[in-house]
């Protein structure tokens, strides 16, 4: 089977899972339900929740199933993320995969309580599978907290003022290559590193292979943000389904400091020190070395 056609039946798999996990009910206001499925629906690539099947499937394939829930919680606070990060307060997007954004079609209060629900679901959702061991919920909360996504979503806020003129100096060039790394590894990189070691968690994979997921992860992790950075500059609008926002918000990104080749350079070499770390799994990794290819070739 082809890359494209394993991640649509991967997505189909994810995609009836969150709609279960997100079906209409009586227990909540229907208008925030409607928010939270608009965002959860719309368009999304699913990387992280295939990551964590992939993950859990080359670890123990007959019981991927029980990476499910894992995988839709990482989905939700994902999408969170994604509502709270479009908001007036921070990117100020009025458009996300070529829709409007949550608070553009529900307003700011809705948004933010539609990310707030996202989030403490996603934590329900694994407190309440039979086969979630607590552990794995803590790496969930350490992955979208304070020390990594939100602390990397600060450093990114504090930063973007910071002026390209300052760069001139080489101590300050390396203090400033130094603070991207961390934003970069703690805003996107932890939640595609968190993934993998989930999904091995969830099917009780050994400690070496969990390690070498996450080693893996967390090279595919920055390489995916350096791309992100660079088709903010490049890549096509329509396909993206946004603006490229970045320079108008003066975010601190690859392109910035490194330009545009050496930070696609940058990122094929993370995705071949990622790819070193499947070794262990050999041929059943094939899927992994494929989507860490797509990460570096894709156009949205
Ligand atoms: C707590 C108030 C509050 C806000 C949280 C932490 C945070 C806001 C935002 C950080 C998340 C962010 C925007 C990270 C950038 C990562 C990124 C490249 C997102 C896009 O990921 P894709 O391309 O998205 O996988 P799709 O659309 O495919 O789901």
């Amino acid at each position: 089977m082809d890359l494209k056609q394993n991640l649509k039946k991967r997505k189909e798999i994810i995609n009836c899972a969150l709609n279960e996990y997100l079906k209409f009910n009586s227990k909540s206001p229907r208008i925030i339900q409607r928010a939270m499925r608009y965002s959860v629906f719309s368009g999304g690539k699913r990387l992280r929740p295939i990551l964590v099947l992939c993950s859990a499937e080359i670890c123990r394939k007959a019981e991927y199933k029980k990476a499910l829930g894992p995988a839709c919680a990482l989905e939700m606070i994902h999408t969170y993320s994604l509502i709270h990060d479009d908001l007036p307060a921070m990117d100020n997007d009025d458009y996300r995969r070529n829709k409007l954004t949550c608070h553009k079609k529900f307003g700011e209060a809705m948004a933010i309580l539609a990310g707030d629900a996202l989030l403490t679901y996603a934590f329900q959702i694994v407190a309440d599978d039979p086969w979630v061991k607590k552990e794995l919920i803590g790496e969930l909360a350490k992955a979208a907290g304070k020390e990594k996504m939100l602390g990397g979503q600060v450093e990114d806020i504090q930063n973007s003022k910071c002026r390209i003129k300052k760069l001139k100096f080489k101590k300050e060039r390396i203090k400033i290559a130094g603070k991207i790394n961390y934003i970069h590894t703690c805003k996107t990189g932890a939640l595609i590193k968190t993934g993998l070691k989930i999904g091995a968690m969830a099917v009780k994979a050994p400690v070496r292979k969990i390690e070498a997921l996450e080693k893996y992860g967390e090279n595919i992790g920055l390489a995916f943000q350096i791309m992100d950075d660079v088709l903010d500059v490049i890549g096509n609008k329509e396909k993206l389904g946004k603006r490229g926002s970045d320079s108008d918000n003066n975010k601190l990104t690859y392109p910035l400091i490194y330009g545009v080749e050496k930070s696609n350079k940058k990122a094929k070499k993370l995705i071949e020190k990622a790819k070193e770390n499947l070794t262990v799994f050999g041929e059943k990794a094939d899927i992994l070395h494929k989507i860490a290819d797509y990460i570096i070739n894709r156009e949205y």
